[in-house]
């Protein structure tokens, strides 16, 4: 059972394992390899069998927290010491600070949207840009050019929202916890720490940028939280049964085989700090 800390919270130590287990997941030859993660992702943008599985629907949530777990077996199966960091954007907001540090994630791109210059993901020769929706070699990122981050109060607003989601379960859903969540509805806490950090992270090949499992991570954090309030339990997903094409509590999120119903309950696996 792990502990998920605050990226602002780790030791050197953290720091280096979970650098170092990362690159060896990007350096494992075949299998599932970091950028399996990343072609995942960029396969479950759309849909794949006539389900959003993992975006602008209900399972946005469970789709990504059980691909988070997977990310995060995989580098223990490396160092199991490891565990994945959050980054709390309502707290660590500046460019050069945690996880934005030379020991950690590296700063911001050069120029506009630029190749990172500093920290260990800096440089095609030390993080090369495998699968990608364009040709850069190298990690891109573009911080505080557009957007902003959310707010405490932005976030606490979207905890007080008690019904999971609501018709027609996707980004126009007018209602519900997951639209604000997720980015179709304001004040849309996951959709603009993307596009404010920029670069990859503002690209269907996102995961390309370590810090998106940091940003996924915290997302998940404020889904378990909203979980502790309104409760773990099947009823508290929706929708519940019987709607065509979308990934109801009792089916199976793909590619991973499991059912939403599974991770609801992450406690078995993992605690956040
Ligand atoms: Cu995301």
């Amino acid at each position: 059972m792990g502990t998920r800390k605050s990226a602002a919270a780790l030791t050197a130590t953290e720091k280096s394992d979970f650098v170092a287990a990362v690159k060896a997941l990007k350096a494992k030859a075949d299998g599932r390899n970091y950028d399996w993660f990343v072609r995942t992702h960029m396969d479950y943008f759309s849909t794949v069998d006539s389900h959003n599985y993992a975006h602008q629907s209900s399972s946005f949530l469970p789709w990504h927290r059980r691909y988070l777990l997977e990310l995060e077996n995989a580098l223990k199966a490396i160092n199991p010491a490891v565990n994945l960091p959050y980054w709390n954007w309502t707290a660590n907001r500046s460019t050069t600070g945690a996880p934005f540090t030379s020991d950690f994630m590296g700063g911001n791109g050069s120029g506009g949207n630029g190749p990172v210059t500093s920290g260990p993901f800096a440089g095609s020769a030390q993080w090369r840009i495998n699968v990608s929706a364009t040709t850069s070699t190298s990690l891109r990122r573009a911080m505080t050019l557009r957007g902003s981050l959310p707010t405490t109060s932005d976030v606490d607003g979207v905890m007080g929202v008690s019904t999971y989601d609501t018709s027609p379960w996707n980004s126009s859903s007018s209602s519900g916890m997951r639209n604000r969540m997720e980015g179709g509805l304001s004040p849309n806490l996951h959709n603009r720490v993307h596009v404010w950090v920029g670069g990859h992270m503002a690209q269907v090949d996102s995961p390309n940028d370590p810090v998106f499992f940091l940003h996924h991570c915290h997302v998940d954090r404020l889904w378990s939280r909203w979980q502790e309030r309104w409760g773990f339990d099947s009823a508290r997903y929706l929708p519940g049964g019987g709607v065509a094409n979308v990934v109801d509590v009792d089916e199976v999120l793909q590619p991973f085989g499991v059912t939403v119903a599974s991770v609801l309950d992450h406690r078995g696996s993992y605690t956040y700090a």
